[in-house]
């Protein structure tokens, strides 16, 4: 994988039931600003269809699963996320959608930055114009 990254998180689980634990700048690389949920979403919706000029996030799978599209305008990527064990890093300037929620899914989010629209990359032209005079 190189557009996206797996991160591991311990497995705390024991006798009594399943504990995972998400700490900034321990196994989350960045300052938690934001945390939010996407959940209750049916299997044929797509949700995302943006990349995010800054902003850095994780998302965990902690019920259910989904499928997660990358495309940082060179290679894309396609990631089941299906455990709270494993995060996938989003970095900045990546589209990405969000496809095969199971009826079960909660995808929990870590932001690096609180909501900001402008930070918003919502239309795919832009996006890869964007990418090109980033990297002249
Ligand atoms: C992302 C993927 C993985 C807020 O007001 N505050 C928030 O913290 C968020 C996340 C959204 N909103 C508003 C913005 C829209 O009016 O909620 C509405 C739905 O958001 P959006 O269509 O962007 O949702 P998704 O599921 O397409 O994308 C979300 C995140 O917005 C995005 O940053 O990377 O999940």
């Amino acid at each position: 994988m190189s557009v996206g990254k797996f991160l591991s998180f311990e497995d705390l689980s024991d006798s009594r039931g399943g504990l995972v634990s998400y700490e900034e700048s321990r196994n989350i690389p960045f300052h938690i600003k934001r945390i939010y949920c996407i959940y209750n979403v049916s299997h044929n919706a797509e949700r995302g269809f943006h990349a995010h000029r800054k902003l850095e996030q994780v998302a965990v799978c902690v019920s259910g699963s989904c499928t997660m599209l990358l495309d940082n305008g060179k290679e894309k990527e396609s990631i089941v996320l299906s455990t709270p064990y494993k995060g996938l890093y989003i970095g900045s300037n990546i589209w990405r959608v969000m496809q095969s929620f199971s009826k079960d899914c909660v995808l929990v989010v870590l932001a690096s930055e609180l909501y900001d629209e402008s930070d918003y990359i919502r239309n795919y032209d832009e996006f890869l114009k964007e990418i090109e005079m980033g990297s002249r």
